[in-house]
């Protein structure tokens, strides 16, 4: 039946066989192939429907994940095999759109799938972003940022008839809503719906990322979080925000007038989830709307009130979004009075300004907004649902203890196992069935062969075959050489101080310097980073410059490169992810503790038996609490104490520094005549001088035992079974972690769909 079906659309199409068509031709058939399939299995349908608005959704290729999950994946693979093709090389046509940074971004886009999995009536809601993020590619050992251009003729994207207008202060922009179908594992589809505008002008992007600011009405939908280190960026994320918001509250209105419901009962039929403060403006704005419809203001603020509900992605004051009122001023007007109006109910009744929305400089919190008027606020890991708690917004929780609760992070193991690592899941499947695809905590049953030599030999061959798998791929997509018989340490995620790149770098430093005295390590090491960093972020960028000049550095060394290689993974994104999680044996979480709310780069690793070595923090302490001390690695100073330095502003990285010459050599390693002759002698002085001076994510301060830990870790890789019982135990404790849980509790506590 596929065989015919793929056939007949290659002849109408191409007019031609399947064996003579190319990759692109084939990729082309088998989207329409896998779109008509997905109309087949129809939506999923139900009384009341969850609206997922976010600014990122980072979905990744979707091809083999739809395939897989309209359980056509083998049969298509078989199919193109018998026709002389690869599967593998027909992903590689498929351009993947980056719609988001990173962890916020891939969750929204794991959540999606569990939910369409689980049957759940549930759209996700954001913009059409034609360049992304940016791509990454690296020009004399620095970060440089270009267009990531991913909409083509042909996609996934599908142009509906709907349309809204939204207002803004000097003009009104009407939208056009793009859908993408989201399919759910054996089950029926939901929609991501993507409003973009038809006035945008992709040619205005000259150099690089750079565009002209303030012409909103061409360039809303070019980028996502285009660089705002100045007020014109400020302002056209206001602008994206509020145009994502009054979109999905319009679509939020019409559907469910459409079904003949009454909105004074929104909530009956309607749930939004807020993704972080991005979308907050959409709580005004329905109210707004609401009062439009000659509803009261009491009652549409209950109203709304009882249908938002806000996650919280994280805890760093700097990344919680307070807007100046008079930019809001400039853009939104019309929602000013009701701001205003939220913010004199909260003054009227709580005389903690800690608790206001608007602060005496007269900036919006919005996350505030979220908490007083949603019903309810998660965080995304255990322990960071208790840090809010108990310290960053104990007032709130004061206020309305019965609004919070925790819904720890999850991914699809469906990405996450089955597409990335078919090695593995296929040995799965052999030793314990298929029914870990539906329920993941039946990987369980993997630990009764946790003294079965036979596995773990199978288990260990898994990971090899994948570890020869990423070194062709590095070959030839990097030109870079690894040895797959080094140990593959990997650190991939966002760049960020608080995630403390740096920390690492100054263990390749340590280790290159140990491999120089003659300490040669009995199993070489290769040390791989993947990690973009924000154009205006000024020290994340010298971190990479860091790393890069390292790489050049060791690689380059005969005495050291046989024992220690350096990688830095051009362009991280989803793609690269699902190439890298499968052969990696140490996973890097390695975050200053209460400052990574969850992670879930740590899930996906731990998953594919891989062994974390990592702090007390965010979804870490979870996995530690599952896998037991002895397979997992744990360093560093607590959440308490790391909290009590701040408070107490009792860290001094001189203290660190100038006491204990190990940590002196390391630093000021990165500023010897080597290093200065490879890089830009400014950017690596100034994160020299950053790491000396202010370090406010204290790499100092755990850098001792992280290296002590680091090296204990590699001498135990040495006894290859015991090793493997870890990777069996990470593996089978790994079902806690799938998003079909998270979403269940989701749907449990907050959605009730
Ligand atoms: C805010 C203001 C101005 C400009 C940008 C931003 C901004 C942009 C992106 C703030 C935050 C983000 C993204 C945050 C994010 O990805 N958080 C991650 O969310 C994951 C899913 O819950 C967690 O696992 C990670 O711990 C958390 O860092």
């Amino acid at each position: 039946m596929l065989e015919k079906d793929l056939q007949s659309i290659v002849d109408r199409k191409f007019r031609k066989t399947v064996e003579v068509c190319s990759n692109e031709e084939i990729y082309l058939a088998l989207l329409e192939l896998t779109k008509e399939r997905i109309k087949a299995t129809g939506n999923n349908e139900g009384k009341k429907k969850l609206y997922y608005i976010s600014a990122e959704f980072l979905i990744g290729k979707l091809l083999s994940n739809n395939l897989i999950n309209l359980g056509i994946y083998d049969e298509v693979q078989m199919i193109l095999e018998k026709n002389h093709k690869s599967l593998s090389e027909i992903e590689d046509v498929e351009l993947e759109p980056s719609l988001g940074n990173g962890g916020l971004g891939r969750l929204a886009a794991c959540f999606l799938d569990s939910i369409a999995t689980l049957g759940l009536n549930g759209d996700g809601v954001g913009l059409n972003y034609h360049y992304g993020l940016f791509k990454q590619i690296f020009e004399s050992n620095t970060q440089v940022e270009t267009k990531n251009p991913w909409i083509t003729k042909e996609g996934w994207l599908e142009k509906s008839d709907i349309s809204f207008e939204v207002p803004f202060k000097d003009f009104t922009l009407k939208s056009v809503l793009y859908d993408i179908d989201v399919t759910g594992y054996e089950s029926n589809s939901n929609k991501l719906r993507l409003f973009d505008i038809d006035t945008l002008d992709e040619t205005m992007v000259k150099d690089g990322i750079t565009f002209d600011k303030e012409d909103v009405i061409h360039n809303l939908t070019l980028f996502l979080y285009p660089d705002d280190s100045d007020k014109a960026g400020h302002l056209l994320r206001i602008y994206q925000q509020y145009f994502m918001v009054s979109n999905a509250a319009q679509l939020i209105i019409k559907e469910t007038l459409e079904k003949g419901h009454d909105l004074r009962k929104l909530y009956e039929y309607v749930v939004v989830q807020i993704n972080d403060t991005h979308p907050t403006m959409v709580i005004p704005e329905l109210i707004r709307l609401l009062l439009a419809q000659g509803i009261a203001m009491d009652e549409a603020i209950e109203i709304v009130t009882k249908t938002c509900a806000y996650t919280n992605h994280t805890i760093l004051a700097e990344a919680l979004e307070k807007w100046p009122m008079e930019y809001l001023e400039k853009v939104v007007p019309q929602l000013l009075p009701i701001i205003i109006e939220l913010d004199k109910r909260v003054r009227d009744k709580y005389d903690n300004e800690k608790v206001y929305i608007i602060d005496k400089d007269q900036r919006v919190h919005m996350a505030h907004i979220d908490i007083h008027y949603g019903f309810s606020v998660n965080g995304v890991a255990a322990l960071h649902t208790d840090i809010l708690k108990n310290t960053e917004i104990k007032h709130f929780y004061e206020i309305y203890p019965e609004k919070f609760n925790n819904k720890t992070n999850g991914i699809t193991f469906r990405r996450w196992l089955i597409h990335c690592n078919p090695l593995l899941s296929r040995f799965v499947t052999e030793l314990i069935d298929e029914d870990y695809k539906r329920d993941a905590n039946k990987l369980e049953d993997l630990f009764k062969y946790i003294d079965d030599d036979i596995v773990l030999q199978r288990l260990l061959e898994i990971k090899h075959k994948n570890k020869v798998t990423l070194k062709n791929y590095l070959k030839e997509t990097q030109n870079v050489d690894i040895d797959e018989n080094s140990i593959f340490d990997i650190q991939v995620k966002r760049l960020h101080e608080y995630k403390r790149q740096q920390m690492n770098a100054l263990y390749v430093i340590h280790k290159y310097l140990d491999i120089k005295k003659g300490n040669i390590p009995t199993t070489p090491i290769t040390m791989i980073f993947g990690a973009k960093a924000a154009p205006a972020y000024i020290i994340a960028k010298d971190i990479i410059h860091l790393i890069l000049c390292l790489q050049e550095l060791i690689n380059n060394d005969p005495e050291v490169s046989p024992y220690l290689k350096i990688v830095m993974v051009e362009n991280y994104n989803v793609t690269k992810a699902s190439k890298l999680v499968p052969a990696c044996d140490v996973s890097e979480q390695i975050s200053l503790a209460s400052k990574e709310a969850s992670g879930t780069g740590n899930m996906k690793f731990m998953l594919n038996g891989a062994v974390t070595l990592g702090t007390m923090d965010g979804a870490n302490v979870e996995i530690h609490d599952l896998v037991g001390k002895d397979n997992i690695y744990i360093f560093g100073k607590s959440s308490e104490v790391v909290t009590k330095l701040y408070e107490d502003k009792g860290y001094r990285p001189t203290d660190y520094y100038e006491k204990d010459e190990k940590i002196e050599e390391l630093v000021d390693f990165i500023i010897n005549k080597k290093m200065i002759k490879i890089g830009d002698p400014v950017k690596l002085a100034r994160l020299y001088k950053e790491l000396i001076s202010k370090d406010w994510f204290m790499t100092l301060l755990d850098i001792k035992e992280y290296i002590e830990t680091k090296d204990d870790m590699f001498k135990d890789y040495e006894d290859r079974k015991a090793w493997s019982q870890k990777m069996l135990t990470n593996i089978s404790k790994a079902g806690f972690f799938s998003s079909d849980r998270t979403i269940k509790q989701y749907n449990e506590d907050i959605w009730k769909l």
